[in-house]
């Protein structure tokens, strides 16, 4: 044992989330306190998350993988033409075209994942494939789409009417000036837990909206937008990009939780090294999810207007994020 976990265990911080249920959690002072649930759960940013999980759920309460609800459970939201940040109407980068980027993470330990991606509606199915069916983890752009097309999925325009009109208005100004939350914060982050105890996570995003084309975030970085350790936990992260990228963010949210931190004390610790190391972290959002073999659940964003949505004991919820800037 780390004599980090040992320190923590003495100190009795490594179990001080254990005893939290879900409720408690929800009052004042919840500061560091991880809820807790049992298993199977589906954890999943922002609102429409709440779609995600209900497709995830269907997996996992008829005993199916955490890989498969993270997939069925994302691939709602892609294609959704609502979900102005996500698959197909997405927002399109400044030359108006749409680009994916997306990846998928089982309890084994493997990866798969695409960047740059264009003209296909699921870029989360397709990352699988490259988990699955390639000796690589990550395929971008024309050889990405090249993969995808050859895997038997169609190519379809996915720039929604909508999404080319809001575009045209922009590109009036062209003025690229991220709002916290507002800009493009729905992109779809999902980890899973099933009946087994087994941990799969999934991230996909058409990234921000008028971004330089060729610009790839942190979404389908192993690491950075999202990672799981089997054995450890899941974290996943939206918001700006860059700054997860920086600070390698998911996989710095398991390493703490490695080390013997709660997923709560974690993905507060990953945003303060946002805010220790990111001069100018005020401008942008950033939101992390944490989940660990226990069924604690951690989030903990930047600003105020992060939530997740947190399907557990027969319970698909809403919930807003605690937050540093306060
Ligand atoms: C990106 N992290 O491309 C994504 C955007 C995002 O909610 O998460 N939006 O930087």
């Amino acid at each position: 044992m780390s004599s980090r976990r040992e320190f923590l265990k003495k100190t009795g911080l490594a179990t001080i989330g254990v005893a939290a249920t879900a409720a408690a959690c929800q009052t004042e002072n919840k500061k560091h306190i991880s809820q807790t649930t049992t298993r199977p759960l589906a954890i999943s940013t922002w609102k429409n998350g709440m779609q995600a999980n209900e497709a995830g759920w269907k997996v996992l309460n008829s005993g199916g993988r955490a890989l498969d609800a993270v997939e069925q459970g994302v691939k709602v939201v892609e294609a959704d033409p609502n979900d102005m940040s996500v698959g197909y109407g997405g927002r399109p980068d400044r030359d108006g075209i749409v680009t994916l980027d997306a990846c998928i993470m089982d309890e084994t330990g493997n990866a798969g994942s695409v960047c740059a991606l264009e003209n296909i509606k699921h870029p989360i199915s397709v990352a699988r494939r490259v988990m699955e069916k390639t000796p690589h983890v990550m395929l971008a752009g024309a050889g990405a789409l090249q993969f995808a097309k050859e895997e038997g999925f169609v190519e379809e325009n996915i720039l929604t009417d909508k999404a080319r009109e809001q575009w045209l208005e922009w590109r009036k100004t062209s003025e690229y000036k991220p709002l916290i939350n507002i800009e493009n914060h729905d992109t779809i982050g999902m980890l899973a837990l099933d009946q087994k105890g087994d941990i799969s996570g999934a991230c996909t995003t058409s990234g921000l909206a008028y971004k330089m084309h060729g610009r790839v975030g942190d979404s389908p970085i192993i690491g950075a937008g999202m990672y799981c350790d089997n054995e450890i936990g899941g974290a996943v992260a939206t918001g700006m990009g860059e700054l997860v990228m920086k600070t390698l963010g998911s996989f710095l949210v398991v390493e703490l939780m490695n080390q013997g931190l709660s997923p709560q004390q974690a993905v507060e610790e990953a945003i303060g090294r946002i805010v220790k190391k990111i001069p100018g972290y005020q401008d942008f959002q950033i939101g992390y999810l944490a989940i660990n073999k226990a069924g604690e659940v951690g989030a903990y964003s930047l600003h105020k207007g992060f939530n997740y949505a947190l399907y557990a004991n027969d319970n698909n919820q809403l919930i807003d994020s605690d937050y540093y800037l306060k």
